[in-house]
C-alpha cells in the first residue's frame, strides 16, 4: 500500500468507527507493531537510498501523526475520551449504599447478648428433625391430641430415619432433648432457630418464623429462678422495668405449664410458653427426675421484634421490601 492509500483507508475507517473496539482494529491495521501497514513502511526506511529515505520518512511520520490525532478526536466524539477529559473532580460523589443487618438479626443478636450476660450458652440444632425429637421424646406420643398444636410439614416417606418420620421442626424444643442426651447438668442454654408450621398466614402468623428456646437444669432449679431470669431478660430487652405475669397453661413437656405475658403500653401481651420440665422428658434423656429440676421456655422472635419496633404485620419481615428493612 502506498502512503496515499494508507491515508485514505485509515481516515475513512476512523470516521466510520462506532466504538473503542473499531478504533483498536484501525490502530492494529495501520499502526500495529508487528505488521501494521504504516509500520511496515517505516521499518523499510533503513534499506532505502538516503534521498528517498528522507522524503518517505518525513511523509510517513507526518501521516502517523495525522492518523493518531484523527483517532483521538474520533474517540472524543464517541464519548470515551482520554481519562483527563472524563474525570470531573468537582462533581459530587456517588452515594454508596451501605448494607445493614435485618431487624430479626438485630433482635436475635440482642437476645443472645442478654442471655450470655446471664451466663447462658448458645446452641443450635437441625431444622429437619425426626418425629422422635420433635414430638415423642417431648412427651407427645403419636395420636396425642397436643400434636394438633403444631401443624406439621412432614417430609416424604423415603426420608424416614430408622423408625422415625422426618419433618421440618415445628419448634426449637427438640434441642432440649438433643442437648440433654449429650450433656450433664447443671447448665443453662438458649437455642435460637428457624421453625416451620403448616398454617395460614395473617398479620401475626407466618409459615416460617423463629423461636428462642431456653433450658436451665440443675439440682434445685425452680420457678422463682425462671421468673427472675425472664424479668431480667425483658427489662434489658425493652430498656425499661417490665411487669410480667405467669398464667397456667398446658404443654406436654412441662408440668406445671405456663404462658408468660408482659405489660406493654398498658396492655398484657402473651410472649412465650414455659414451665418446669416434665419428669417424662427427663426419663427420655436418662436423667433422674428425683435428682434434677429444670425450667424451659420458648418465645417467638418475630413477635418480640414486632413489640419492640412497633411493627403491625409479621409478613413485612419476609417481604423483601427495602423501604421496610432500611428503617432499622
Ligand atoms: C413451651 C414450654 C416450654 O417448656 C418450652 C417451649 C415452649 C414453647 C413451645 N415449644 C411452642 O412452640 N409454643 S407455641 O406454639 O405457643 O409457640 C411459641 C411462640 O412462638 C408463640 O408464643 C409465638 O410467639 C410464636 N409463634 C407461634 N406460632 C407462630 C408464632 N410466631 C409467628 N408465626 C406463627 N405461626
Amino acid at each position: 500500500m502506498t502512503l496515499g492509500e494508507i491515508k485514505e483507508k485509515a481516515l475513512a475507517a476512523i470516521a466510520k468507527a462506532q466504538n473503542l473496539k473499531d478504533l483498536e482494529a484501525v490502530k492494529n491495521e495501520f499502526l500495529g507493531r508487528q505488521d501494521g501497514e504504516l509500520t511496515t513502511i517505516l521499518r523499510s526506511l533503513k534499506d532505502m537510498p538516503p534521498e528517498e529515505k528522507r522524503e518517505t520518512g518525513t511523509a510517513a511520520n507526518a501521516l502517523r501523526g495525522e492518523i493518531e490525532s484523527a483517532m483521538k478526536s474520533r474517540l472524543g466524539v464517541l464519548g470515551a475520551g482520554s481519562s483527563s477529559s472524563r474525570l470531573d473532580i468537582t462533581r459530587p460523589g456517588e452515594k454508596v449504599r451501605v448494607g445493614h443487618l435485618h431487624p430479626l438479626t438485630l433482635m436475635e443478636n440482642r437476645i443472645k447478648e442478654i442471655f450470655l450476660g446471664l451466663n447462658f450458652s448458645i446452641v443450635e440444632g437441625p431444622e429437619v428433625e425426626s418425629e422422635h425429637y420433635n414430638f415423642d421424646a417431648l412427651n407427645i406420643p403419636p395420636n396425642h391430641p397436643a400434636r394438633d398444636m403444631w401443624d406439621t410439614f412432614w417430609l416424604p416417606a423415603q426420608y424416614k430415619d430408622k423408625d422415625s418420620r422426618q419433618l421440618l421442626r415445628t419448634h426449637t424444643s427438640p434441642m432440649q432433648i438433643r442437648y440433654m442426651e449429650t450433656h450433664q447438668p447443671p447448665f443453662q442454654i438458649i437455642v435460637p432457630g428457624r421453625v416451620f408450621r403448616f398454617e395460614a398466614t395473617d398479620a401475626s402468623h407466618e409459615v416460617n418464623f423463629h423461636q428462642v428456646e431456653g433450658l436451665m437444669v440443675g439440682p434445685d432449679v425452680n420457678l422463682a429462678n425462671f421468673k427472675y431470669v425472664i424479668s431480667e431478660f425483658f427489662n434489658q430487652l425493652l430498656n425499661q422495668k417490665t411487669d410480667i405475669r405467669l398464667r397456667p397453661s398446658y404443654f406436654p413437656f412441662v408440668e406445671p405449664g405456663l404462658e408468660v405475658d408482659i405489660k406493654w403500653k398498658g396492655k398484657w401481651l402473651e410472649v412465650m410458653g414455659a414451665g418446669m420440665v416434665h419428669p417424662n422428658v427427663f426419663d427420655a434423656v436418662k436423667y433422674n427426675p428425683q435428682q434434677v429440676k429444670g425450667f424451659a421456655f420458648g418465645m417467638g422472635l418475630e413477635r418480640l421484634a414486632m413489640i419492640k419496633y412497633k411493627i403491625d404485620d409479621i409478613r413485612l419481615f419476609y417481604s423483601g421490601d427495602l423501604r421496610f428493612v432500611d428503617q432499622f
